[in-house]
């Protein structure tokens, strides 16, 4: 999949302020928000601010310091979602085969009940 980011992805669209959203947590890299059509009890995004279209965009293309944030946000949502005691599965879908509808690169953090086997197809 081409890392050429699309500006009128929704995502970008949110980060603009253009449509609400619920946030979990905001720092000045990245944005924690709860997603539309929850799959689990639990199910926060969490997406860097800089335009990055897939996790291995991120892996490949992020600085430091956005790699840091990112990952010190992640943990805060594990603690702050009461995720840790219990466990979570996080689910990042990527180009054509992932499924990926927001071309923006997202986490999907998911937890609050036993969750089902990893793929359903
Ligand atoms: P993916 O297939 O991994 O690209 O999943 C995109 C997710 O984004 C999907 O679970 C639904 C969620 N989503 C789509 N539009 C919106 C929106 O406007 N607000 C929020 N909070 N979530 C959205």
């Amino acid at each position: 999949m081409s890392h050429t980011y699309d500006d009128s992805n929704i995502f970008a669209m949110i980060l603009r302020g253009e449509i609400p959203k619920s946030t979990v947590i905001e720092t000045d890299n990245s944005l924690a928000f709860r997603d539309i059509n929850p799959q689990a009890p639990v199910h926060v995004l969490l997406i860097p601010k800089g335009k990055y279209v897939t996790i291995d965009d991120f892996a490949a293309n992020a600085s430091a310091e956005e790699t840091h944030d990112f990952w010190a946000t992640f943990a805060s949502i594990i603690e702050r979602e009461g995720l840790r005691e219990k466990g979570f599965r996080v689910i990042s879908n990527a180009g054509d085969h992932g499924l990926q509808e927001v071309p923006h690169f997202h986490l999907h953090i998911l937890g609050g009940e036993v969750l089902g086997p990893i793929l359903a197809r």
